[in-house]
């Protein structure tokens, strides 16, 4: 079987207020042409189809189109799970007619997944967190667990909910399920799991929002279902192979810059080839950039104005750092936005003050000296010796669990 695993669409997104939605558009044009040239059998969307629980109906609309075209009249199955950016509810309200053209769409870590055709492929088999599907003779059992929040995780495991039940923390009670679930694995299927969570020790950028700091929301790498061939996770932005695990657990990441903590990186998806009992074949497929987010470091306002002129026809987001010993009037700003469309902000940097932010700075300095300056320029007091104390001794502890790949 050839699955396509991608996910956080977040269609309807936008950048400092601004729509990304024709960018989004021609990824769907192509994330169309993607799967016919691959001739995939499967795709998963591991959850974050739409930015918000009430997208734009243009974003809807988009949604509705790519996955009736890429279903190819039922020939292909798409499966999507939920993720913590979507309405488990209202993605899966169009359920009762895409499950002719073999969309397959679960909302919840609870929800059960009904028996019957899906198109031209066959559930055999499902309950609560995994189905068991059918294409053209091959079979697959696939763990499915949507963005399991608090509450929704709790009312999986509501058949233990003691206190000691309660008192398990996140990580633990997610792998309780995966282990659970992974009894439905067969040597004759092929195992897949999908999902939508945060491992610790991954690569995070800053336009995931809620990135669930401390740890709270976090689940242990050890913690995912070991005998799965392929993990198909959303939530995170950068494409990567999970860490300091030998399982084929990927993140594909967002298709489109999300942010400017995004431009040092290519996005893609996976392409699978997959039989079951065997290792698959896994290959990266680069996504195009319609629009990429520049940086533009400038030299005093007359650099920016000349860059502005220099940029006038190119196709891109643009940030404005100037560094400047003055203001920026209002003039220089509108010059600048007459030459050079799509500049989302300009950032004045006051001589003096940037230093902290300056990369070549920053590999000559300690993680507590850096910890100083950036705690100091946020809040403008140095912090207190237990705030720094506790900050070095996260540090130290995620340095140490960290394995390479
Ligand atoms: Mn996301």
């Amino acid at each position: 079987m050839r699955i396509l695993h991608t996910s956080d669409w977040h269609l309807g997104k936008s950048l400092e207020g601004v729509s990304r939605l024709d960018e989004q558009e021609l990824f769907l044009k192509d994330f169309k042409k993607i799967v016919e040239k691959y001739n995939i059998d499967m795709v998963i969307i591991s959850g974050d189809i739409y930015d918000s629980g009430n997208p734009p109906a243009r974003a809807e609309r988009m949604f509705y189109r790519i996955i009736k075209d890429i279903s190819d009249n039922g020939k292909r199955i798409i499966l999507i799970i939920s993720g913590n950016h979507d309405s488990p509810n209202r993605l899966v309200a169009a359920s009762p007619i895409a499950k002719e053209h073999g969309i397959v769409m679960v909302d919840l870590p609870k929800t059960v997944v009904k028996k019957g055709q899906y198109g031209d492929a066959f559930i055999n088999d499902s309950g609560e967190g995994y189905i068991e599907i059918e294409l053209r003779g091959e079979k697959a059992v696939i763990i499915v667990l949507p963005y399991p929040s608090e509450k929704r995780l709790n009312e999986v495991l509501s058949y233990d909910l003691n206190e000691e039940a309660k008192r398990r923390s996140y990580s633990d009670r997610v792998g309780e399920i995966f282990e659970k679930l992974s009894l439905k694995y067969r040597d004759d299927t092929i195992n897949i799991a999908v999902s939508h969570i945060f491992i610790c020790g991954s690569d995070s950028s800053d336009s995931e929002r809620p990135i669930e700091l401390g740890g709270s929301l976090a689940v242990d790498v050890d913690k995912l279902p070991k005998r799965a061939q392929y993990i198909a996770l959303g939530h995170l932005h950068k494409p990567q192979k999970v860490r300091g695990t030998s399982l084929n657990a990927y993140y594909s990441g967002s298709p489109l810059q999300y942010s400017k903590s995004e431009i040092n990186y290519a996005k893609c998806c996976y392409v699978l080839d997959i039989k079951a009992g065997q290792d698959p074949r896994i290959e990266s497929i680069m996504f195009h950039n319609y629009k990429p987010i520049e940086i533009w470091k400038c030299n005093g306002i007359d650099d920016a104005i000349k860059k502005c002129e220099e940029n006038r026809e190119k196709n891109s987001w643009v940030y404005l750092e100037i560094r400047t010993d003055s203001f920026i009037s209002q003039e220089d700003i509108k010059t600048m936005r007459n030459l050079k469309k799509d500049i989302l902000e300009i950032k004045p940097i006051i001589l003096g003050e940037e230093e902290i932010i300056e990369s070549e700075n920053i590999k000559d300095k300690s993680m507590e000296q850096l910890f100083e300056s950036f705690y100091k320029f946020q809040r403008g007091v140095e912090p207190e010796e237990e705030v720094k104390k506790l900050f070095l001794e996260i540090c130290h502890g995620e340095g140490e669990e960290k394995d390479e790949t």
